[in-house]
């Protein structure tokens, strides 16, 4: 038989969108289950992002869930561009008053899952075959599988935090959203090292054989990526050809070196941007990856779907609390400017650092003047600095301050 019952908001996903939405609203008293195909283990040991912007760390740490990440989380005042053998250093502190932190992704999810099962809070791991069903009328309602069985979840609304090849989005029906895609024809392999520290602060590298990017994990652990084709099979990147051309594009003039180690694991990702609009449809909102995606240059994707959740919490919470419907209304409109600037950015950091297939050696000179142009131009370091280090969480409508919000979020536990 069928098991049936009602919650307030069903949410599709335990990412970081979907676990930080739930946790948001439990701290404002709306109850919501999160429903998400894989294990808890297959989740908490994904490899993902590892740069949290500072809105992302104040916010976490505002609603109870950053005292690891305050501990074990390592702030970076500045980051690293290098071309042309040479590398500059962008003070992001000095420029902007704000600061990035290295905790990983995995780490952000552990954290949450942790706090939600600690507060008997409900998230259903390997929920196979989740639907969405009457999302556009008042009564809508999610099925799925739970050990062979069938269960229905009846609820006010649905939070497609799904990712993006999640169920949620294609539940909408076409002409209803608009996309906007472009496919960059370049990939990343990423791969996790035991070594220690190359530098005390990452490396984003031009060269002329491609991009690479020298991150970390912990001292002991670090984290690099090769720019590379696409459709690469990782049989083709042994770990002889990977510390080599890491080297190449590294090299510098002043003697520095890369520390090799054992590669513990490699992957290859490929490079998307996608903006779906508006981020919501009937009783469902997209957040997070489900609703749009950006290469990984700049950094932003997490922090986005943190920054998406931190307006459809409260807009929630206010339609539970005084059924006000405005802030619901104007979700899409008030996550998208953000949206599109960090598209911009991401999209901006991707073109100045890869290399295309088709470059010719005078696009190689503009790459350069380029990069030249933002380590000497004290304006461009500063736009730069800005958009890396992120901007403080957007103000929700109703005219309500985003600090009085979060102080109503978080500060009022029921
Ligand atoms: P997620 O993390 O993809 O989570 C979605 C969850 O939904 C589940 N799911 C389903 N559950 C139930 N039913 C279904 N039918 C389902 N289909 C999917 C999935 O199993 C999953 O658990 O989306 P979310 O929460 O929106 O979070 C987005 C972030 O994960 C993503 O934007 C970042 O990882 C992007 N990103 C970075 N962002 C940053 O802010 N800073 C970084 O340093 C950074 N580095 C990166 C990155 C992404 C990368 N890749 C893999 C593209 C580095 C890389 C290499
Ligand atoms: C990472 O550490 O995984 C990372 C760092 C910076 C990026 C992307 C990924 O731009």
């Amino acid at each position: 038989m069928t098991r049936s019952r009602h919650t307030q908001v069903a949410i599709i996903g335990a990412g970081p969108a979907g676990l930080l939405l739930s946790h948001l609203l439990h701290l404002r008293g709306v109850e919501a289950v999160v429903l998400e195909v894989r294990s808890r283990k297959a989740v908490e040991a994904t490899v993902r992002a590892g740069v949290l912007e500072q809105s992302t760390v104040d916010l976490l740490v505002a609603c109870g869930v950053g005292e690891r990440l305050l501990r074990e989380g390592f702030v970076h005042r500045g980051i690293n561009l290098r071309f042309d053998g040479q590398t500059h250093r962008i003070d992001l502190h000095r420029l902007t008053g704000r600061a990035i932190t290295i905790y990983p992704q995995h780490e952000v999810l552990r954290d949450l899952i942790w706090t939600a099962v600690a507060a008997g809070r409900e998230v259903v791991f390997e929920a196979h075959d989740v639907r969405l069903h009457d999302v556009d009328t008042d009564q809508p309602l999610v099925s799925f599988i739970r050990d062979g069985d069938e269960e229905e979840l009846h609820c006010d609304f649905i939070a497609g935090c799904d990712g993006f090849h999640g169920v949620s989005r294609p539940s909408i029906p076409s002409g209803a959203i608009q996309s906007f895609e472009h496919q960059f024809p370049f990939g990343w392999l990423g791969i996790l090292v035991a070594a220690p520290l190359s530098s005390q602060e990452l490396i984003y590298a031009r060269h002329e054989r491609g991009f690479a990017l020298v991150s970390t994990r912990t001292p002991q652990v670090q984290r690099m990526y090769l720019q590379c084709d696409p459709d690469d099979d990782l049989a083709s990147w042994p770990d002889e050809r990977v510390w080599h051309e890491l080297g190449l594009r590294l090299e510098t003039r002043d003697g520095w070196e890369l520390i090799r180690g054992e590669i513990l694991q490699r992957n290859i990702v490929c490079m998307r941007s996608f903006v779906a609009e508006p981020m919501q449809y009937g009783r469902l909102y997209l957040a997070g990856d489900a609703a749009h995606i950006v290469p990984p240059t700049g950094a932003k994707g997490l922090n986005l779907a943190v920054a998406d959740v931190s307006v459809l919490a409260p807009a929630l919470a206010d339609y539970f609390d005084t059924g006000r419907t405005e802030l619901l209304r104007d979700y899409s409109a008030i996550c998208l400017p953000r949206v599109w600037r960090a598209q911009r950015f991401s999209a901006w950091m991707t073109a100045a650092l890869h290399r295309l297939p088709d470059m010719d050696d005078y696009q190689g000179r503009l790459q350069l003047a380029e990069l030249e142009q933002v380590v000497h131009c004290p304006t461009a370091a500063a736009s730069l600095a800005e958009n890396y280090a992120g901007f403080p969480l957007p103000e929700p409508a109703l005219g309500i301050p985003w600090a009085e919000l979060a102080e109503r979020c978080v500060l009022r536990p029921v």
